[in-house]
């Protein structure tokens, strides 16, 4: 049976989930679905939970990127995914503590932004994706599945000033597993893949390019991930994004 992943446009997990398969050298068909119209479309599918990425591969159904990377290193070891203890709780720290946040940040701003910059960032969000619509029409007639999205990723102005403030010290925290080489070496690994595409999505805000550029996290998260493509024009208040160290 033909490997496939299932994603849904624009999901870093996803990205991740796609470049792991490619790390492994695996032969996979992407199949992509719209956002929350995926939740029943996985249950007919027989997946547990309601999220992306999901793959099936080898009459396994596997769901969540770190399932999908402890998966792919049984199903094939090398090049090992996983190949430490501390690439493990990079990989953790990376799915429980930073995935969340850019996520969370882009239907907030999905709902906040002027309709024609809505529009344009959904199109640039759908670009190279079939979803059974051309993307000009998807966008336009994408706002209630913003608002829905928004809704179950709780992108509340409470988490988004929250997710804001915090954003240094996450950044720290990704630099600080790139000095230590657990992530950015010659070999990218599972936390590689997931720590990096949600910092390359963070570098789609206009608001947060400033915090992340010129840290060693922005040039791993460009390695892991060249294009992305969203280009979000500045949306939050700027007295909720944190103050910077002077230049
Ligand atoms: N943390 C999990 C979940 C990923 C996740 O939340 N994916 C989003 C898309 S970026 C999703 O499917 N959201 C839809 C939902 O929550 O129903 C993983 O790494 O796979």
């Amino acid at each position: 049976m033909a490997t496939k992943l299932y994603v849904v446009p624009g999901s870093h997990p996803s990205k991740a989930a796609a470049l792991m398969l490619e790390h492994k050298g695996i032969d996979y068909k992407r199949v992509d679905l719209v956002m929350a119209m995926h939740r029943p479309a996985l249950k007919l599918m027989g997946f547990p939970g309601k999220t992306v990425p999901a793959l099936k591969a080898e009459g396994r159904k596997v769901q969540g990127t770190r399932e999908i990377s402890h998966f792919l290193d049984e199903l094939k070891p090398e090049p090992r995914l996983v190949p430490s203890e501390a690439v493990e709780q990079a990989e953790r720290w990376g799915d429980d503590h930073l995935q969340s946040i850019p996520r969370r940040l882009a239907f907030w701003a999905l709902l906040r932004l002027p309709g024609k910059e809505r529009v344009e960032v959904t199109r640039r969000s759908l670009q190279g994706y079939r979803i059974g619509l051309p993307a000009g029409l998807a966008a336009r007639t994408g706002l209630p599945i913003a608002k829905r999205a928004a809704g179950y990723n709780h992108s509340t102005d409470e988490n988004i000033r929250a997710d804001l403030a915090g954003l240094p010290e996450k950044l720290d925290r990704v630099d600080a597993l790139i000095a230590e080489g657990v992530i950015g070496g010659e070999t990218l690994n599972a936390a590689d893949y997931q720590i990096g595409t949600a910092v390359r999505l963070m570098l789609e805000f206009e608001d947060l390019k400033p915090y992340v550029e010129g840290r060693p996290a922005a040039d791993h998260a460009r390695r892991v991930l060249p294009d992305y493509d969203l280009g979000v024009p500045k949306v939050f208040p700027q007295e909720w994004l944190p103050s910077r160290p002077a230049a």
